[in-house]
C-alpha cells in the first residue's frame, strides 16, 4: 500500500462520519459459519472501526464450551480495524464458537460470536 492509500484509510477509519459508529463484525476468518478442511493457524476479524487491543478480547471455545489455546490479540499494523489472534496449537475437527469483545477508538464496546466447524 503506498503512502498516501495509507494515510487515507487512516483519514476514513478516524474521520468524523464515523466517530459514532461502533465496531461491527464485518468478517472473519474462518468465515462466519464455515465448515473448513485445515485447522486455521489464526483468528482474522474486520471490523467496521479501528479497535484498542488492550480494551479487546477474542475468546475460542470447543461446542463443550471449553476454552481452546489462542495467542494474544493483535491489530493487523497496516489496518487498525483487523484483529489477528494465532492459534498456536493445531485445532482438532470440531465445532468452534468465537467470542468477540472489542472497544473500538470512540471508546464504545461492542461484542458478538459466530461458529465455524473443522471437518474431519
Ligand atoms: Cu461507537
Amino acid at each position: 500500500m503506498t503512502r498516501a492509500a495509507l494515510l487515507l484509510v487512516t483519514a476514513l477509519a478516524l474521520g468524523p462520519t464515523q466517530a459514532g459508529a461502533h465496531a461491527r463484525l464485518l468478517h472473519a476468518l474462518p468465515k462466519v459459519g464455515a465448515t473448513v478442511s485445515r485447522a486455521p493457524a489464526e483468528l482474522r476479524l474486520w471490523f467496521s472501526e479501528a479497535i484498542e487491543p488492550a480494551f479487546s478480547t477474542i475468546t475460542l471455545s470447543g461446542a463443550d464450551g471449553r476454552p481452546a489455546t489462542t495467542g494474544r490479540l493483535s491489530l493487523d499494523p497496516q489496518d487498525r480495524r483487523v484483529a489477528i489472534v494465532p492459534i498456536p496449537v493445531a485445532l482438532p475437527p470440531a465445532a468452534y464458537r468465537v467470542r468477540w469483545r472489542v472497544t473500538s477508538t470512540d471508546s464504545h464496546r461492542t461484542e458478538g460470536d459466530f461458529t465455524f466447524t473443522i471437518k474431519p
